[in-house]
């Protein structure tokens, strides 16, 4: 643990256990973190005494539901620094909003029309894409990724080139989920809107990880997932630029989300409404907000801090096994909590196998960037994720746990 940081741990009852006989060594953030006990009371809280259809019922529990799921709603918006909270919409996670994008701009893209995207997407920020472009006859263009093993990030003098005036869409990764590099976000906005290009920001691995704040950045839509900041699973947020919400079809239809109905057709509501059809996960929300002012009460510089902190550590520690070959940014560039590494010839799933027999959980395979894994010749890697909770001390346990597998592998 850094001298400055705090022991978070005695709030996630889900790290006290063993695996495998072995004290839980958890580093898969990147998949999902765990949950502090103020999250999980928040979520009993509302259940036990809150629970009720939202915006339905004028009956006591309904009105106190509905408050809930609102304050959540406002608890968000000053999270991102919205200007208004009509702009955050309830989502299951970065996956669905991001499907909401592409099909709501989708019904605005023809034939000639350009959507830019980069090589080191999540299928999630990738495979909407290009359905869309096959369904309207748009190209789909690529940021290339730079260095053998993803060390030089983005390509940012290709977006010279790449950045043309058809360009309608600019769909890029805050943070990668592989590599771990941070994305100049601020800087891609800034060049997409010189060309008339809208710009959606996948902020699944950066949301609970670092300062973000949609005014600053510049951005017209923004995605990420709850269950990755502490927060609940089947909840996320897709932001939006109100006056691009109001202008979008929404992609799912039914109760809740009109203003009148006949038998020959409907009128939507604004957004938010527009895109929440049915009843929403008013507990996920609920959670979502307890999370956020879990992670603000903690600080988001000093969590940063932290990330980065660990992950340095671990690049230092793994690069002495032999045969180690580590993706993502060098030092001095910036680089998030994560760290994904190839050990010889070793599948990745062998090695995490092998590492949770010594209770350390990590995830190893493609991490859904199929087309960047072969870019960069791998079938896969495994990867160790870190959040406010992780320690030198765990590093030290997976350090040893590798060296054991390395030397296995190695006869
Ligand atoms: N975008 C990025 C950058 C991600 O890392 C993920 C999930 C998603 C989108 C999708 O989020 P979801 O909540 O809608 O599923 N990433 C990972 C991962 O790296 N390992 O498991 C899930």
């Amino acid at each position: 643990m850094s001298s400055v940081f705090p022991d978070l741990r005695p709030h996630f009852p889900a790290l006290h256990q063993t695996v495998n006989g072995k004290p839980l060594v958890y580093l898969d953030n990147g998949a999902t973190s765990h949950k502090p006990r103020a999250v999980i009371d928040a979520l009993v809280r509302y259940y036990e005494r809150d629970n009720s259809n939202v915006h339905r019922g004028l009956h006591a529990l309904s009105m106190r539901s509905t408050d809930s799921f609102e304050a959540a709603r406002a608890r968000v918006a000053a999270f991102i620094h919205a200007q208004d909270q009509a702009e955050i919409v309830f989502v299951r996670g970065t996956t669905e909003a991001v499907n909401i994008v592409a099909r709501g701009l989708g019904a605005q893209l023809k034939p000639g029309d350009v959507v830019l995207t980069t090589e080191m997407e999540h299928h999630s920020n990738l495979v909407p894409w290009q359905q869309v472009a096959k369904a309207t006859g748009a190209t789909l263009c690529y940021v290339p990724v730079l260095g053998a093993d993803g060390e030089g990030g983005l390509d940012l003098a290709a977006l010279d080139t790449l950045l043309t005036p058809q360009v309608k869409v600019f769909a890029f990764t805050h943070i990668s989920n592989t590599l771990g590099t941070i994305n100049p976000a601020a800087e891609l906005c800034r060049r997409a809107r010189a060309v008339g290009a809208l710009t959606v920001i996948d902020a699944a691995q950066s949301i609970g990880h670092e300062p973000l704040d949609v005014q600053a950045l510049g951005c017209d839509f923004l995605a990420f997932s709850g269950h990755k900041m502490c927060g609940p699973t089947g909840i996320g947020v897709l932001y939006g630029r109100r006056a691009l919400l109001d202008a979008m079809a929404p992609d799912e239809t039914g109760g809740g989300m009109v203003v009148s109905v006949d038998y020959q057709g409907a009128r939507w509501k604004p957004s938010p409404e527009r895109f929440e059809a049915g009843t929403p996960h008013v507990a996920g929300a609920v959670g979502l907000a307890a999370a956020m002012d879990y992670i603000d009460a903690v600080g988001r510089e000093s969590i940063a801090a932290h990330d980065h902190e660990l992950a340095a550590y671990a690049r230092q520690r793994l690069a002495e096994i032999p045969g180690m070959r580590i993706l993502g940014p060098t030092a001095g560039q910036p680089r998030a909590g994560i760290v994904s590494f190839a050990l010889g010839d070793a599948h990745a799933h062998d090695v995490v196998t092998f590492a949770d027999q010594d209770g350390i959980a990590l995830r190893g395979g493609h991490h859904c960037n199929q087309p960047l894994m072969r870019k960069l010749g791998l079938p896969s890697t495994a990867r160790a994720s870190f959040y406010l909770y992780n320690t030198r001390e765990e590093i030290d346990v997976l350090a040893a746990s590798l060296l054991k597998i390395q030397k296995f592998f190695a006869g």
